[in-house]
């Protein structure tokens, strides 16, 4: 159900990429079987199995190097975040911008509070400063990024079942 919510956009990209955050072997199980049945979100269903991972790959809050999307040239608002309903994931959790863009992230912070940085038990380094600031209250934050960098992020109330994410901002 959470994949209707899935921007059509993001869809689009998950044809081309293969795997999604989880990394690893549940991960490639997972994909290759469900492929062929539905345009699945491997990227929000990954996040969550991905809480048993301890970071031993290099990769920022599950994002491996094949996991971003890539959100530089579509409209605005297709540089967006959002919770699924019922789920406790990012439905877009790696991705890529401008420097100058900005991120459209959406959902009810007070249920999901938003911090930046790396999560608490999460292993990598971010960029500093990040122009993340932390969220409790309201439902729409629109940062801009105005430099370069690899900037994550986290629900401090379930950043353990796979609420993390990264913005990479390219020059
Ligand atoms: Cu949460």
């Amino acid at each position: 159900m959470s994949r209707r919510l899935v921007p059509s956009l993001v869809l689009a990209l998950l044809g081309v990429v293969p795997l999604g955050c989880g990394g690893g072997d549940a991960t490639d199980a997972s994909v290759g079987r469900d492929a062929p049945s539905a345009p699945d979100a491997p990227s929000a269903t990954d996040a969550a199995s991905s809480s048993d991972d301890t970071g031993a790959v290099a990769a920022l809050h599950g994002c491996e190097e094949g996991d971003f999307q890539d959100l530089r040239s579509g409209p605005p608002d297709s540089r967006m975040v959002m919770v699924p309903r019922g789920t406790l994931t990012f439905d877009n959790p790696c991705i890529t911008i401008s420097v100058g863009q900005s991120v459209m992230f959406m959902w009810d912070f007070a249920a999901h509070p938003l911090a930046p940085g790396v999560a608490p038990g999460m292993s990598g380094t971010g960029t500093e400063p990040s122009p993340i600031e932390p969220q409790s209250s309201g439902a729409l934050y629109e940062p801009a990024f105005p430099a370069p960098g690899v900037y994550p992020y986290y629900c401090t109330l379930h950043h353990a079942s796979g609420m993390v994410g990264v913005v990479r901002v390219e020059p």
